[in-house]
Parts: structure tokens; sequence; C-alpha cells
């Protein structure tokens, strides 16, 4: 018996890798993954580019990066004959790691393999504290790759090399997200736009046409919120639905887990509490 087929021949269930920092504390890029493609029975396969021990949103922190170890699961993955439906990209902090996800998607990616790319730097038209200019400006070549892009405005704003904006029209996102698809991608998701009493998804999809899925505004913005929307649309792509239906269900759950996270007072830093809601996931 071949003592690899289980690995390889397991066609039934859907594997995800997903290229992102590993942050002990706040929910968000790994340990939001994890969870939220097992909910949506998909087999998510984490490439940690970096272990933080809290994301960068609170005052300490310290991380170990894991640039010059990362070729090492190319090698491994395939030996190992592995095989991903999916390929998705997250919090990316060092050219090392740019380099990096642009070899691992040439590997891996076959004609069916889905590659969106969440262009993670920053929020409120600024980056993250750890984050370079050099990286922000390098993360436009994965436009080159990717097939779905959840940029919220701010790293729209900026892979666009455009000002940021929050009264944007719906012609002026129209616009930003046709420039984001122009290289390569299929559709594009600007999450997250401040509208004057909700915020508008602006989803644009070359075979669709735009749409706009609209979400209420529940207190201020809480950390790890896109990294557990960005799942949510790839898991969902992955079971069949249009990017449209896709980001209504990411919006959904976002919405009830931010509800919930008001409701048990948590902190706006710690995360998403959709252990609280994951359920809503399974079907
Ligand atoms: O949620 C985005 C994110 C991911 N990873 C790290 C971060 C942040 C946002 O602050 O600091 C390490």
């Amino acid at each position: 018996m071949n003592k690899n087929a289980s690995i390889v021949n397991h066609n039934r269930q859907k594997k995800v890798a997903v290229i992102n920092d590993f942050s002990s504390f706040g929910r968000c890029s790994l340990a939001a993954a994890l969870p939220i493609f097992s909910a949506l029975k998909v087999q998510c396969c984490p490439v940690p580019t970096a272990v933080f021990t809290n994301h960068t949103g609170f005052e300490h922190f310290s991380w170990y990066d894991c640039s010059d170890k990362l070729d090492n699961y190319i090698a491994d993955w395939k030996a190992t004959g592995l095989e991903f439906s999916a390929i998705a990209s997250g919090y990316l902090s060092s050219m090392l790691q740019l380099d990096f996800v642009e070899q691992f998607i040439k590997a891996f990616k076959k004609d069916a393999t889905l590659i969106v790319v969440d262009p993670v730097m920053g929020d409120y038209g600024r980056l993250y504290p750890t984050f370079k200019d050099d990286v922000a400006k390098g993360l436009r070549r994965l436009l080159s790759f990717a097939d779905i892009l959840t940029p919220n405005l701010t790293e729209a704003s900026i892979l666009a090399g455009r000002k940021y904006d929050e009264n944007l029209s719906d012609g002026e996102l129209l616009a930003l997200a046709e420039q984001l698809c122009e290289k390569n991608a299929r559709g594009c998701v600007i999450s997250g736009v401040p509208r004057a009493d909700h915020l508008a998804n602006f989803v644009f999809s070359k075979s669709d046409g735009p749409s706009v899925v609209t979400a209420p505004r529940i207190g201020r913005d809480r950390s790890g919120t896109g990294d557990v929307f960005s799942c949510v649309v790839t898991g969902e792509l992955l079971r069949g639905k249009n990017l449209t239906q896709a980001v209504e269900k990411a919006a959904e759950f976002v919405t009830a887990t931010i509800q919930r996270a008001v409701d048990m007072e948590i902190p706006l830093t710690d995360g998403l509490p959709f252990e609280e809601t994951l359920s809503m996931l399974w079907s």
C-alpha cells in the first residue's frame, strides 16, 4: 500500500494552505483561520510566517520571524504530495515572506486552485506599527497572482497608490476595485467601508459586476475582524458560493459575533469571540 495514500488521495475534503502569522493572543490571523475553516469543514494547513506573543494592536508585543524557515514548507509538502483547493495569504512582514508566497503559489497552484490574497497592512489610512513601506509596496506584486482580493479601504487605497478617503462613492469604489483587478484577480471585496449609519462591503466580480453588502455598524472596530471576514469568504467560495453570497455569509457571521463581543464586554483588542458563534458556519 502506498504509505502516502491517505494524504494524497484525500479528495472528499478540501484543503486550504494559509500563509499568515500566528498571534498567540488576540484571535487574529492563524488563530482565527484554524477554527473558522474547521467550522466551514475545510482543512486548514497553516504556514506561520512569524509567531507573535499577541498582535501589534497591544502596547506590548514581541515576535519570532520565521522567514528563513519557510522554504521547508514547499520542499516537505511537495515531497509529501500535498495538494490544495485554495491558498490564502494574510499578514506578511518581510520581503522574504513576500517572495515565499510567490514561490509557494508557483509550486502548488493548479488550474482549479483558488488564490485569495488578504493584503493585511493597516487600518484608518495608516499602516500597522511593524509594517514597513517596502513590504506595503511589495504586496502589489501579489496582485498578479490573486484570484480574489479582500482588502479593507486602507489596504485597497495603498495597493492602488491612491489617497485614503472614507467618503468614496460607489462609482469611485468600483474604479478602485477594477484597478486592483487589472493584473489578474477575478474579484475583489473592499470590506468595512464606513457609511453614515452602517458599513458597506463593496463587492466587484468580473463575471457578475459590482454589488454592495451592507452590515450594521456595532460599536467600534475590533482587531481581527478582517481576518475572520476573509476566511469565511474563502471557505464559502470553496463551498461553491459566488462572491456576493460568500460576502453575505461573512458579513452575517461577523455582525453576529461582534454583537456577542459587545454583549460579553470583550475588549476591542481581544478579537471576535467566534467560539460563541462558530455553529453558524456549519451549514
Ligand atoms: O489582524 C491583522 C493582524 C495580523 N497579524 C498581526 C497584527 C494584525 C493587526 O494588528 O498585528 C501580527
